[in-house]
């Protein structure tokens, strides 16, 4: 008997183990890949590329890219219902006057859709190509 709870206590260490080993692990990064457009200028295309930390948002892809390259920034303002919303990139800002905004595209399966949340909630997925594309509303 005291040789059957010994191994039942056994196994609850073992897995209790397991369970601080997998919390204890850093989250991974994986690759995604950023295009950089624009619907009202004729500004070249330019791709990025980056990473984003598992479940991580795109807003943190963005500032670990703008961190490590120089060639990429971007600003954002806060809005008090939906956070964070996309104001600039590259020095190019959005504007009221001119109906123009930073849309944010992503890829599903070769074609772009629109993400349906601001940038500091959506969470890309590993090898994910975003796009943001200055356009008009
Ligand atoms: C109009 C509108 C826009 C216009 C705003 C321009 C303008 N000056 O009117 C434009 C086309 C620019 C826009 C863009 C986007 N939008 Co929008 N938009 C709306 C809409 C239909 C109405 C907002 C409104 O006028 N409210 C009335 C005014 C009086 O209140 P307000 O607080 O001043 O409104 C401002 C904010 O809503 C802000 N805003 C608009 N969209 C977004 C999105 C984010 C993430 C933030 C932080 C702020 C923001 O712009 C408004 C004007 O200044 C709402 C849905 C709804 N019916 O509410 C979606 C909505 C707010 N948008 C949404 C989204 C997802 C976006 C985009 C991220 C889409 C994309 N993939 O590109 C982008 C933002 C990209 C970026 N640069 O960060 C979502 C937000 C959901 C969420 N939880 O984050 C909503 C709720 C629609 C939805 N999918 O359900 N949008």
């Amino acid at each position: 008997m005291a040789l059957r709870l010994d191994g039942v206590l056994c196994w609850v260490a073992l897995v209790q183990l397991l369970c601080v080993q997998i919390l204890a692990e850093p989250l991974k990064e994986a690759p995604i890949r950023l295009s950089v457009v624009s619907d009202v200028s004729n500004e070249a295309p330019q791709v990025y590329h980056s990473s984003a930390l598992q479940r991580g948002s795109l807003l943190g892809a963005l500032r670990r890219l703008q961190d490590t390259n120089s060639d990429f920034k971007f600003t954002v303002t806060e809005n008090p219902d939906y956070g964070y919303y996309l104001e600039s990139v590259n020095g190019v800002a959005g504007s009221e006057s001119d109906f123009t905004y930073w849309q944010i595209l992503t890829d599903v399966h070769g074609s772009p859709t629109l993400i349906d949340v601001g940038l500091g909630c959506y969470t890309p997925k590993p090898y994910e190509h975003i796009t943001l594309k200055l356009t008009t509303w």
